[in-house]
């Protein structure tokens, strides 16, 4: 599904705290592009990445990337996020799956983020592998990915929307769409050096299909929505991987690998290697998460926020960069079919229960981040209700 190639990164600057403190955490997000950059060989030269450009040596941080001093990240207190065991999610003891499922669909409304131990099946070790193997082709190699074409289902690109960011982001991404129903189609497109790609990471975007579904089952089963076909509606759903690299920084603490934002879809799996970087805002602070050796990391996005008429919560988290390590991690966002409109689910509106989000659906989400709006504002909160008693 080409559509959802359109931002760099496609997810929005969206969130489920309040306007005002909404308005402070995204400030970083949808800059103006700079009045008059220093030369127009100097901007080629960034949107090239930021690979390329510590390939050629920079050991201070070029002005397109110093964010103001209100957006700069502040040292953040580690956390350990919820864990969930898959283990006792599929235990036939009722009592211990039951104990699982229930801080699942807590750690779902609360933070939601949550670790999930135990998964097997998933090579998290040989997708980190090769993925740093491709970030470290030479720049000819990775820059045959590049496209003007935003849409394109394969790019190797950089920043978070490098077409819209005012402020660039220390990161390159490759980007490759791998929606469950047509994985043999898209993966003969995908890069071929290193030789064994394709195989390694179509293999590891498929464990990650299932174990999406493994998880949003629990969770629609946590929700007591049991019929309606979603299950097989995200069988032919939408998948996109996001393979992110984010190099050592000669000034990590004026910039950000990526800014504020949550994700769009209905769950994102996110698999990094040993080095930490990604924060979560809480409500009032950011904290860094600290997984378990071997974990993956799992949030709610905007989608499901919607589906569940906002019993879960899709929030706000940024990349924080460092001096002396690079960092590598694979993002893999699920939802429904692009065309799909989604509201909130019928059975979550029973007994006269309000809802709370206007029906949505990819494109309109994609317009609203191209039009000006989207740049100031968030997505999420453009579809939220305003009740009475709210
Ligand atoms: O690298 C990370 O920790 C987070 C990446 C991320 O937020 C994303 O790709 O949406």
């Amino acid at each position: 599904m080409a559509i959802l190639g359109v931002a760099d990164h496609s997810s929005s600057s969206s969130s489920s705290h309040g306007p005002q403190k909404q308005q402070q955490l995204t400030s970083a997000t949808c800059k103006e592009p700079a009045a008059s950059p220093e030369s127009s060989k100097e901007e080629e030269e960034e949107l090239k990445g930021v690979r390329h450009l510590c390939e050629r040596g920079i050991t201070a941080l070029p002005p397109r990337y110093v964010l103001p001093p209100s957006d700069r990240p502040a040292p953040a207190p580690a956390r350990g996020i919820p864990v969930i065991d898959l283990g006792r999610l599929r235990s036939p003891v009722a009592s211990e799956r039951a104990a699982e499922l229930a801080a699942m669909d807590a750690a779902c409304r609360d933070l939601g983020f949550f670790q999930v131990v135990n998964h097997g099946g998933v090579d998290s070790a040989m997708m980190l592998d090769v993925a740093r193997r491709f970030f470290a082709l030479p720049q000819e190699e990775r820059e045959r990915h590049m496209s003007p074409d935003i849409r394109a289902p394969v790019r190797y690109g950089t920043s978070f929307n490098q077409l819209n960011d005012g402020v660039l982001c220390w990161r390159d991404f490759l980007k490759l769409l791998c929606n469950p129903a047509k994985m043999d189609d898209v993966v003969p497109s995908w890069p071929h050096n290193p030789a064994d790609l394709r195989e390694v990471m179509s293999s590891y975007a498929r464990a990650n299909q299932r174990l999406f579904r493994e998880l949003i089952s629990a969770a629609l089963e946590a929700m007591g929505i049991t019929g309606g076909g979603v299950l097989e509606e995200l069988d032919n759903g939408t998948q996109m991987m996001m393979v992110n690299c984010f190099p050592a920084c000669p000034e990590p603490d004026l910039t950000l690998g990526m800014p504020p934002h949550s994700d769009y879809g209905f769950l994102t799996i996110l698999l990094q290697d040993q080095v930490n970087g990604l924060e979560v805002n809480d409500g009032q602070d950011w904290l860094l998460v600290d997984p378990l050796p071997g974990a993956l990391i799992v949030n709610v996005g905007d989608h499901l926020e919607i589906f569940s008429n906002g019993r879960y919560k899709s929030v706000l988290h940024r990349v924080r960069v460092n001096s002396t390590r690079s960092r590598i991690s694979v993002a893999s966002l699920h939802s429904l079919p692009s065309e799909r409109v989604i509201g909130p689910a019928p059975e979550l509106l029973a007994d006269g229960i309000p809802r709370r989000y206007l029906d949505t659906d990819l494109a309109t989400f994609l317009d609203y981040l191209s039009s000006a709006e989207g740049k100031h504002k968030t997505f999420l909160q453009s579809r939220r209700i305003t009740l009475p008693s709210s």
